[in-house]
């Protein structure tokens, strides 16, 4: 299922594994439970976030053990960075991450992208926000739940 293309957008995920794909709007993804990803794609070349907008999700679930999960969700950014070459070595200095305190007293993690990595023409640019959920690029490096 597609966010929509401009404005803001909600999309309502099934119990089941769902593909949300972001598109220009402002999209919130409710993921429901499942084995859900989120796919970035290169919409607008000339944009800090590749014309993908500001994104929340809720019902983001990070692998908190080495045991699958039935939950856990992934974040694809392949297509949102396929003018780059990022490696295992330098995907950080394309995707960060910071920890926000959110409205309700919890925790949220943003995500950021930096389309041009070291290159000086993009700056991180806030992506996704996973709300409710304590994480970092780091920790879904390791869970491989960053896909790039
Ligand atoms: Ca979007
Ligand atoms: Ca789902």
């Amino acid at each position: 299922m597609s966010g929509g293309s401009s404005g803001s957008y909600t999309l309502n995920g099934t119990s089941g594994n769902d593909l949300f794909v972001s598109r220009g709007s402002n999209d919130e993804f409710n993921l429901n439970g499942g084995n859900d990803t989120l796919i970035y794609n290169l919409l607008n070349k000339n944009d800090a976030t590749g014309g993908n907008g500001k994104d929340s999700v809720n019902g983001f679930t990070v692998m908190k053990s080495t045991n699958w999960n039935t939950d856990i969700d992934f974040i694809d950014v392949k297509s949102l960075l396929s003018d780059q070459v990022p490696t295992s070595a330098n995907i950080k200095n394309f995707i960060s991450s910071v920890q926000v305190k959110n409205a309700s007293g919890g925790t949220d993690t943003v995500l950021l992208v930096d389309r041009d990595g070291t290159g000086t023409n993009y700056n991180p640019t806030e992506l996704l926000t996973l709300k409710n959920v304590t994480t970092s690029v780091d920790e879904l490096l390791q869970t491989k739940q960053l896909l790039f």
